[in-house]
Parts: C-alpha cells; sequence; structure tokens
C-alpha cells in the first residue's frame, strides 16, 4: 500500500527546489524523511487546540473541551494558569538554550584571556573597546588584555547576577528601560531568571497569569538583552565582527569531485576550527590522495550563518533541508555540535553511509560517532573528522546526485557596518535610515527572522512576506533559516530592490544595498535589537523602542527558541507577528494579555498569521499606526528626489 507521504507532491511541501529534488529521490530510494513523519503524524488535539498540564502526578489534566472555562486542573489551575506556565516553561527553554550557547562563548573568551586556549584570539580589538566602553569600563590608556579582563567580568555578570540589573541594560533607550522598572522586570542573570521561571511554574506557585507574564518577559529579556547579546559579542571580538561579503547558497554549493563536509549546528568554534584543519596542507594532500581535488567546507543552520557572514563559507540549506541534503549522497561528512539537529540525521546518514559525527559533550546522539571537541585542542577534533570524511570519499560508492540550484547574495550586515554604511566614514550613524523614515522613502523596518517548519510549506512564507513588505517600501533585516530562504530565492542582492517600492528601491540603490540584510544568526537578533536601540538613540522616531515604525514575524517557527526571542521582542516595545500555529489556547485571558493589554503597558505585543500576505497587513499597519502616532504619516505623500537630497543621501 502505498504510504500517506507519497501522495503528497514535494512541490507542496516546500517551495525550495533543491529540497523537492532530494524529497523525489529520497522517495525512490526508500529513505523516510521528516516530512513524511509530518504527514502521518497529526499534531495532538488537547495540546493543539486546548491545553494539557503535566506538572504534577495529579494530573496530567487535559482541559479539551470547547470551552476552556468550564473545567480546571484537578488542583484547581485555570486554562489561564495552565497556558501562561506552559508558555513560560517554553521561553525557559529558548532562554536557557541561547543563554548556554553564550555561556560557552564566554568559557572560551575566558580561556583566551587567561591564556590556556591558545588556538583562538581576540581579532577584533576594536569590538572588544566599543562593547567595554558601552558597559563604562575604561579604555584609555590601557592593554586590550587589560581591557579583556575586565569586560569578561562584566560579561560574567549576564548570567550570574542575583540582585539588582545586567550590565547590558545600559543599552537599552533610557525610556524602554524605564517601563521594565516599573513592570519590575529588568533582569537579573538568566541563571536567576531562568531558575524562577521554572520554579514559579511548578506545581502550585504562582498561579496569577499576569504575574507569571512579568518573569516570561523577565526571563526572555535575559536571553535578548543578555546571553544572546553576549554570544553576538564575544563571536565578534574572537571571531571578527561581520561586513558584507558575497556567498552562495543553496545544494548546488556541494562539489562532487571534492571531500564535502557539512558543519551544522550553532556555537560558531566548530566551523572556525573546521576552517583551520581544511586549510591544512597535510590534510589537503590527503584529499588529493584520495583521488579529490580539493575540501569543500559548507555549513548549515546557524552555524553555517556565522561563517557565512564572517569568512564567506557556501550554505547548504536550513532546517528542513539537513536531510534531504545527505540524499544527494555527496556528503562525505556531517558534523553538528548543539541544537535544532534531528535524531534522524543518524539513520539518513547512515542509509547514504556519509560520516555523521556530534562534538560536543551536552549533544551526543545514538547511532552518531563522537569526537569530542576541547576548546584547548580543537583541532584534534577537527583533523580527525576531515581524515574520517576523507576516507567516505575513497570508498564512495553510492549514486551521486546534486541538485545544480545555487544563488549569489551579500550577508553579513552587523549593527556596526549598517552605521557605517548609511553615513559613510565622515558621517557615519543612523541619521540617514531615520532621515528617509521620517521623509516616508522608507516606510518603516521589519525583522523577519526563525525556523522552517515542515507543518508549513518550507521558505513560502517567508519569501512572501519579505516580497510584500519590501514591494511597501518597508527594509527588512533578517536571522536564522529565514535569511537562508530568501538567500536561496535571489532577494539578498543589490539587484532585489527592483522588487521594492520607489522609495525603498532609491535608497538601496543609492548606499548600494539590497533590500533584505542578512544578519546572521538567531543569536545576532540581538544586533536587531541594538539597530531599534540606534534608530530611538539617533532621535526624531520617539523615545521608546514601542514608538518605532517597526514589526517582527517568525512566520514558519517551531523551535522554543522562537518563542523566547518573540518574547523579547514583545518586551522591547515591538509588534511580532508569528505564523502557522500559536502555543496557547484562543479565547482565553491570557490570549487576551498577550495579544492586547502589553502594549498598553508600554510594551509590543504577540500578533498572529497564518498566511503571508496576511502578515504583511498587520505589520504594515502597525508601522502606519506608528508613523500616525509620531506624526510622520504625511511624509508618505511621496516627494521626488531632487539633487540636493541626493547629495545629503550620499554624504
Ligand atoms: Ni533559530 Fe538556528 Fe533555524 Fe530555528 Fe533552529 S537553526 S537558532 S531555532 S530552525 S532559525
Ligand atoms: Fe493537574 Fe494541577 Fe497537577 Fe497541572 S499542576 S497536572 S493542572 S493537578
Amino acid at each position: 500500500m502505498a504510504k500517506l507521504s507519497d501522495l503528497i507532491r514535494p512541490e507542496d511541501i516546500t517551495t525550495c527546489d533543491s529540497t523537492q529534488q532530494m524529497i523525489h529521490k529520497a522517495r525512490k530510494d526508500g529513505v523516510e524523511l521528516f516530512f513524511d513523519r509530518a504527514e502521518s503524524m497529526r499534531p495532538c488535539p488537547i495540546g493543539n487546540e486546548s491545553a494539557c498540564c503535566k506538572h504534577c502526578s495529579m494530573g496530567p489534566c487535559r482541559l479539551n473541551t470547547k470551552d476552556p472555562y468550564s473545567r480546571v486542573g484537578i488542583c484547581g489551575a485555570t486554562i489561564d494558569t495552565i497556558v501562561a506556565r506552559n508558555f513560560g516553561r517554553m521561553v525557559a527553554a529558548g532562554t536557557a538554550a541561547h543563554t548556554d550557547h553564550g555561556m560557552a562563548m564566554l568559557d572560551l573568551f575566558r580561556g583566551v584571556v587567561e591564556g590556556t586556549v591558545k588556538d583562538f584570539e581576540i581579532k577584533d580589538p576594536i569590538k572588544l573597546r566599543e562593547v567595554a566602553e558601552s558597559l563604562d569600563i575604561p579604555t584609555e590608556d590601557r592593554t586590550t588584555l587589560e581591557i579583556a579582563k575586565d569586560l569578561y567580568k562584566a560579561l560574567e555578570l549576564t548570567y550570574t547576577q542575583v540582585d539588582g540589573e545586567i550590565p547590558l541594560v545600559k543599552r537599552v533607550p533610557a525610556k524602554t528601560l524605564e517601563t521594565w522598572r516599573q513592570e519590575g522586570i529588568v533582569p537579573r542573570g538568566a541563571m536567576r531568571e531562568i531558575m524562577e521561571m521554572m520554579h514559579r511554574t511548578a506545581m502550585g506557585v504562582d498561579q496569577d497569569y499576569e504575574n507569571i507574564t512579568k518573569q516570561i518577559s523577565r526571563t526572555a529579556l535575559a536571553d535578548g538583552w543578555g546571553g544572546s547579546m553576549v554570544s553576538t559579542d564575544i563571536s565578534d571580538i574572537l571571531f571578527g565582527t561581520p561586513s558584507p561579503v558575497e556567498v552562495e547558497v543553496d545544494m548546488g554549493v556541494l562539489k562532487e569531485d571534492h571531500v564535502n563536509i557539512i558543519v551544522h549546528g550553532h556555537e560558531p568554534i566548530l566551523l572556525e576550527a573546521m576552517i583551520v584543519s581544511a586549510g591544512s596542507p597535510s590534510l589537503k594532500q590527503m584529499a588529493v590522495d584520495a583521488g579529490a581535488k580539493g575540501i569543500n567546507l559548507v555549513g548549515m543552520c546557524c552555524s553555517g550563518l556565522d561563517v557565512l557572514s564572517r569568512h564567506g563559507i557556501p550554505h547548504a540549506g536550513n532546517f528542513s533541508s539537513t536531510e534531504a541534503v545527505l540524499v544527494s549522497g555527496a556528503v562525505d561528512a556531517m558534523t553538528v555540535d548543539i541544537q535544532c539537529i534531528k535524531q534522524d540525521l543518524a539513520k539518513v546518514c547512515e542509509c547514504y553511509e556519509t560520516v555523521f559525527i556530534t562534538t560536543n559533550y551536552r549533544a551526543k546522539i545514538e547511532g552518531a560517532m563522537h569526537v569530542e571537541m576541547d576548546e584547548h585542542n580543537p583541532l584534534e577534533c577537527t583533523d580527525e573528522i576531515i581524515i574520517k570524511a576523507i576516507s567516505r570519499y575513497k570508498h564512495r560508492n553510492k549514486a551521486i546526485q546534486i541538485p545544480r540550484r545555487k544563488a549569489k547574495g551579500i550577508h553579513g550586515f552587523s549593527h556596526e557596518y549598517i552605521k557605517y554604511m548609511l553615513g559613510g566614514s565622515f558621517r557615519s550613524g543612523y541619521e540617514p535610515l531615520n532621515e528617509n523614515i521620517i521623509n516616508g522613502r522608507i516606510r518603516g523596518a521589519a525583522g523577519v527572522v526563525g525556523c522552517t517548519n515542515p507543518r508549513s510549506k518550507q521558505d513560502f512564507s517567508h519569501v512572501e512576506l519579505v516580497k510584500e513588505l519590501i514591494k511597501n517600501d518597508i527594509l527588512v533585516v533578517q536571522t536564522g533559516c529565514s535569511q537562508m530562504a530568501l538567500a536561496k530565492a535571489g532577494l539578498t542582492t543589490p539587484g532585489a530592490a527592483a522588487l521594492a517600492g520607489p522609495g525603498l528601491a532609491e535608497v538601496c540603490e543609492t548606499v548600494g544595498i539590497p533590500p533584505v540584510l542578512g544578519l546572521g544568526a538567531c543569536v545576532d537578533n540581538s544586533r536587531i535589537l541594538m539597530i531599534l536601540a540606534e534608530m530611538v538613540k539617533t532621535g526624531g522616531l520617539g523615545e521608546a523602542i514601542a514608538d518605532l515604525p517597526v514589526a517582527g514575524c517568525a512566520p514558519e517557527w517551531m523551535s522554543e527558541k522562537a518563542i523566547a526571542i518573540g518574547q523579547y521582542f514583545v518586551a522591547s516595545g515591538v509588534f511580532t507577528v508569528f505564523g502557522h500555529t500559536f502555543p496557547i489556547t484562543k479565547g482565553t485571558k491570557f490570549e487576551k494579555h498577550l495579544f492586547e493589554e502589553l502594549a498598553g503597558k508600554g510594551f509590543g505585543k504577540w500578533g498572529f498569521a497564518s498566511d503571508p500576505i496576511e502578515m504583511a497587513r498587520l505589520m504594515i499597519a502597525h508601522i502606519d499606526r506608528k508613523r500616525k502616532d509620531l506624526g510622520i504619516d504625511k511624509g508618505r505623500e511621496r516627494v521626488l528626489v531632487d539633487m540636493a537630497d541626493r547629495r545629503a543621501l550620499e554624504v
């Protein structure tokens, strides 16, 4: 009997042409992918339409009735308590993921500062000084190492501070910070916030959804303005702050006559070390001796985005393509560290005789080979991975079919670079962006970010949403798997300005940038927070982040990390739309709190839509409302640009 999945056309599952080709091949090869399981496993209706609590063994309690208020849990917990607690635990888990990743970066930084890690160094001392100055650490007449030691101590507080406010909140616009203080949600160290979130959501503790929401925001803020921001800053300091670079993406970056190694995961250290190993003359020679033309290092998911931004390493695709790429038979080794790594990669690798290697003690997978990375001797691990890949190349005996598609684009827009490119070296700053928003050439800015999900057609909503936004003169910034969706679709090139509205197109053409700016991995959403803070600081667009004509969206999200990110944007003042599904129960007071009431307290709020055009409509309506509140809605009446304007733009 034909499997259900055989009846569903790959074209209906994904708009990624390469992934479609690989699904066809996988079906021929009899290999099951997660797309197939997503078809055969319907979402559990209790969790999907109502709520379930399993926080104690009097339950699990299901509140799956039409009227969510007609029942309570055995302990009496109401639907609002249950959904708020479940939501809070998602935020705790997402925050833990980002902050633990940031903690690993901090461990590495400490090793470099103390001299115990010798293979990495401070590559960007300018960024080190800037970060130190932003935290009021003295830099004048001090050596890089002296500053680095103080900086380490300050950043450690992001995790360990038991009371007061973490140092990074110095970057938050004053009025936004004031709102947090009034609500009592300025974050302490992430360890404290996550611990308190878990405690308060345990059986019989916090049972007031509004009070729970405060801790949800506080925890999420410890991620965005804490752990994620530390992760981005340390990565820049150790590996270099990204600046625009042209990169090839999509599965066509695999090379049949090379040893292909895919690095997938989240901590940049693995790929940084892989680059060093792949450049080693003896390993290159070993590859040639095995009959290959060379070693082809390729990234996927977020760690791929990190090295794509910094070194122009090609990228094969996003979350929904990590199994599909293996079906090509051309991947000699796939090596992973942490996060978003599907367990079935082990099985798919086995089908195609690809060597599958885990490298992090925190993330082992049954059936995978484990070669542990020690930051004190990272090359021992990465050399071994390359040797294993070469050996697989030598014994390749599977038919190889590499999708031919690849796209070139420009990536690597850090907030520092955006500042520089807008103003040039004489007038670097966000004034030109704010001015162009005020005069209406640019209507506003939007962050489109987040995962892909087999329950919605891969890449479709990302691409359609972004097209609609730029057509309406909204500048788009991107991170994560969303950035890869747009890169594959060819929208990260300056030529894509042709798809933008006339005002945005004009600005893009003058500055020479794409209308869609790729900022990097998901932790680099903290770069978006920095852009928002700069826009407020520059002036003319209100006093708080909540005043800005901006919006955010994760149209195909799947990870708990996405919920943590969404919540820190909402708590920072941004209207944030999620697509495909939302993990709460409709018609509850908690829903109203997240989707309406938070905005009245000076925060942003959540939005939801399933259709990308509807997402765009919600975001544009919000941006227009903010323009009206700022009194700049008249600017949208289009003014013709004269030479003086042009010169002003070009300064
Ligand atoms: Ni972000 Fe990166 Fe992708 Fe989603 Fe996963 S890779 S951290 S969570 S799936 S965007
Ligand atoms: Fe049920 Fe209350 Fe226990 Fe949750 S905490 S499982 S609602 S009894």
